[in-house]
């Protein structure tokens, strides 16, 4: 731990610190209310469920409390070696949590897969869990009262918030009931750090989430982005190579788009996004090649970095 890059005398006697885990089923927002209560993007978007596959560290650093959320990816049942990594890292990140938020979508009640969530909650142990109803922007006050009904039902919850992620509503309170919860400690990360993940890493997933926005269907969960190259040359350009494999040669050809068009789309926008990102002009090159069933093999998984630490 990096206690020892703070000065000691900085911090008030009741500062707080610890681990948040933000748990949930598919889609109910979880990444979105990470990069909104950091103000910043480190986990990517998107409308389609099962979009994040690692947990990504965010750090908020107060004068008060340092808290370090751990953004899932959506607890489900898998379907392949893939998916199994995906719910094992949530798993972990559920255990290893001194709070836990647990994100559902209050636009709709709560389903079977809400209920096995909980049943993920239970496994892990007694911990003060704080019921998070997202999308709190999407319906009206009384279906949302009933809906908030059905899911403070299915467990014991140390507190309650509504939030919308996307209008960034309420979440100055959430954060209050956070550091309130969390035990007294150090820093354990310097101010000045919003993530663990490297500029590499956020690189591909920016790439990943351009190909989960403009693909249908399973074409985008076969998709693993890998950085070959990450160069900056001396005039401040940043110089990426990245290849988009995808797990049926079938693919391949929807990936590149008549012409090559929607490589280019992909590539256009995640540049913009990656020229945010890095505060810099960035040269993007991509490359898209098939690596059939990789989501199946153990080797290929780690190969992309879906491999958990050995305990
Ligand atoms: N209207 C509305 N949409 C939201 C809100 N929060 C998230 N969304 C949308 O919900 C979709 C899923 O958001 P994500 O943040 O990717 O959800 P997630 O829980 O991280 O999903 P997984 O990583 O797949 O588990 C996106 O289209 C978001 O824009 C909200 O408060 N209101
Ligand atoms: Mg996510």
């Amino acid at each position: 731990m990096s206690e020892d890059l703070v000065v000691p005398g900085e911090l008030p006697a009741d500062h707080r610190s610890g681990y948040v885990s933000l748990i949930g089923k598919p889609n109910t927002g979880k990444s979105t209310l990470l990069n909104a209560l950091l103000g910043q993007k480190v986990a990517i978007v998107s409308d389609k469920p099962q979009t994040t596959r690692n947990a990504i560290i965010g750090i908020l650093t107060r004068p008060e409390a340092q808290v370090i959320f751990l953004d899932t990816p959506g607890l489900h049942r898998p379907m392949h070696k893939l998916g199994e990594f995906m719910v094992e890292t949530a798993k972990r990140a559920l255990r290893d949590a001194d709070l836990i938020c647990l994100v559902v979508d209050v636009s709709t009640p709560p389903d079977a897969e809400d209920q096995q969530v909980i049943e993920s909650l239970w496994e892990a142990g007694e911990k003060d869990a704080i019921l998070v109803l997202n999308k709190a922007d999407l319906v009206d006050a009384q279906t949302l009262a009933a809906h908030a009904v059905q899911y403070r039902a299915l467990a014991s919850f140390a507190e309650e918030i509504t939030v919308s992620a996307t209008r960034q509503q309420n979440l100055d309170r959430l954060l209050q009931i956070i550091i309130a919860r969390l035990p007294l400690g150090p820093r354990y990360y310097p101010e000045d750090m919003i993530t663990d993940q490297y500029e590499r890493f956020i690189a591909a997933e920016l790439v990943r989430e351009q190909v989960m926005h403009r693909l249908r269907q399973e074409v985008p969960y076969g998709v693993a982005v890998a950085v070959d190259r990450f160069a900056e040359r001396p005039d401040g350009l940043v110089h990426i190579e990245a290849t988009i494999y995808v797990d049926k040669d079938s693919h391949k050809g929807i990936i590149i788009g008549r012409g090559g068009s929607m490589l280019k789309q992909i590539g256009q926008a995640a540049r913009r996004e990656i020229e945010k990102m890095l505060e810099a002009k960035v040269f993007l090159e991509l490359w898209v090649k098939a690596r059939p069933a990789w989501r199946k093999s153990e080797d290929e998984l780690r190969r992309f970095g879906y491999s958990l630490p050995r305990e």
